[in-house]
């Protein structure tokens, strides 16, 4: 009988490459799909000596010594549970299941919870990196019982990315706490993709650069502070050709875009939280409005463009839009962060920020440069509330927001949609201090519903007499 360490459940893209990963390794993989034509054309591409195929779960169990390690890699949702309902009857206390898909938190801590009961250990298990990174090295998040961790350590430590030597792979906290890392990495990804958009937009429509110069700018911002993959892929994309005609790709790209879903859960999440996530929300709204393309059309021919105003020569220009894209990164990942913070109390899971930033240096989708300076700052201060109150990222608050300003200013004047810029410069107002026009807002509530208001100049609450027309 061939022996395995562990069992890889689901081999389409993720599956697969993770088994591959494994194998490669040096571990010992059982891989198992329910169709199984997929598993045989995984063995006829990819025949890897310590990779075999199982067509019965009962066999794939029996293959391990106890403890015994799953990692399921199917669509999240009902399939996660079904699969679950299948294998669990198979196994013994003390054996492990892994959740690595995008599973949504709360679902994570129930499957825990149940599994739990039944002594088998469940983790929900962030894995990003997207096929590359699954094959190579992902940024890894598992989330469950802390003593168990030590069994699967190993295996996902080793296959990890790895970031000057260290795994991209941590402990982060019990039950949900890796599948919610996970979904906050993933509305970062999305708020950090849009501000990424917004910038070329300021640089195409209000600057006037072409392609190759969109791609020499962001190929030298990638050696600079705002090293990070996403700038490095956006570098390299300006330069990409068509495959039907002349000119690059990027021309011929519909201008509308999709989701998957955990962007808004972390929105969702962080309005049940009381946090404000207002980047990743806008990012969201964007895509949804990019999806509305018939309406745009029309909208375009009713609504005059307004007149405008010239753009800085290029040098100004460029100098503006990296410094405003700097500093409203700074705010998304203050924002993200605090969320995380959040949870942490609400969910009662200890995460430990500057670890998270640590293992998201390599691997994942926002792995940055900036990533080292946000370990650096929980280092520092692992009680810190928002990032932006570090002196490392207030510098860059205090350096950046002119050039974030007046790059708005200028996207504004001249009509070009900047959503998550404009939030960032939104929340450093609100965070700075300044009148909210909360006042206003408690007269109005007190005035058409009794809320009471209090006041700046003496303790308690009070109501006022309004009138009885306000009624
Ligand atoms: P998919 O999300 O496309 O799911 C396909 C897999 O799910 C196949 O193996 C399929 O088996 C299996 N499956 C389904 Br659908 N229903 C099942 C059921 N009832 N019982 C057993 N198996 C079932 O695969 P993926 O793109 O490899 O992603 C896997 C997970 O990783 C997802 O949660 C995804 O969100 C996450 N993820 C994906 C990426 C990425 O870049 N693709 C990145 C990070 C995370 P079948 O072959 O029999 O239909």
């Amino acid at each position: 009988m061939y022996r395995t360490d562990i069992g890889v459940i689901g081999l389409a893209v993720m599956g697969r490459s993770i088994a591959l990963n494994m194998a490669d390794h040096g571990f010992k993989v059982g891989g198992y799909n329910r169709s199984r034509q997929v598993t045989e054309r995984l063995i006829e591409e990819h025949p890897h000596e310590n990779l075999v195929p199982f067509y019965e779960l009962k066999e794939l169990v029996a293959s391990q010594e106890r403890p015994r390690k799953f990692l399921i890699m199917v669509k999240a949702g009902k399939p996660v549970d079904l699969v679950i309902d299948q294998l669990s009857p198979l196994l013994d206390a003390g054996d492990m299941i892994l959740d690595g898909g995008n599973s949504f938190f709360e679902d994570t801590r129930r499957r825990e919870q149940q599994l739990r009961e039944k002594g088998i250990y469940y983790f929900g298990t962030g894995i990003s990196g997207g096929e590359k990174g699954a094959r190579f090295g992902p940024s890894i998040m598992p989330g469950g019982d802390e003593a168990a961790y030590a069994h699967i350590a190993p295996i996902l430590e080793t296959i990890a990315a790895k970031a000057k030597g260290e795994p991209c792979c941590a402990y982060m906290g019990p039950d949900g706490a890796g599948h919610y890392v996970k979904m906050v990495h993933n509305g970062i990804e999305y708020a950090d993709m849009q501000l990424i958009a917004e910038a070329y937009l300021l640089l195409k429509y209000a600057g006037g650069f072409s392609n190759e110069e969109l791609a020499d700018m962001f190929a030298r911002w990638n050696q600079g502070k705002l090293k990070s993959y996403l700038i490095g892929i956006t570098a390299d994309i300006f330069r990409e050709e068509d495959d039907f005609q002349d000119g690059q790709l990027i021309d011929y790209i519909l201008d509308s875009a999709g989701q998957k879903g955990t962007g808004r859960w972390t929105s969702l999440e962080s309005l049940k939280q009381g946090v404000n996530v207002s980047l990743i929300t806008a990012a969201c709204n964007a895509r949804i409005m990019s999806n509305r393309i018939e309406k745009r059309k029309l909208a375009k021919e009713l609504i005059p463009e307004p007149k405008g105003i010239s753009a800085p020569e290029k040098a100004v220009m460029k100098e503006l839009v990296e410094q405003g894209l700097y500093t409203a990164k700074i705010t998304a990942y203050a924002q993200g962060f605090e969320l995380l913070a959040h949870a942490s109390k609400e969910y009662g899971w200890n995460l430990r920020y500057g670890r998270i930033a640590a293992i998201f240096r390599a691997g994942c989708i926002i792995q940055a440069e900036f990533l080292e300076d946000i370990t650096k700052a929980f280092e520092k201060n692992p009680e810190l509330d928002n990032l932006m109150l570090d002196s490392f990222f207030l510098d860059g608050i205090r350096k950046g927001q002119e050039s974030l300003r007046e790059a708005l200013c200028i996207g504004i004047k001249n009509g070009i949609p900047l959503p998550a810029m404009s939030q960032a410069a939104a929340y450093i107002d609100a965070f700075r201090g300044v009148p909210a026009g909360a006042n206003l807002i408690q007269a109005q509530r007190d005035c058409f519903g009794a809320h009471t208001y209090e006041r700046i100049d003496r303790d308690g609450i009070f109501h006022h007499d309004w009138g009885q027309d306000h009624e």
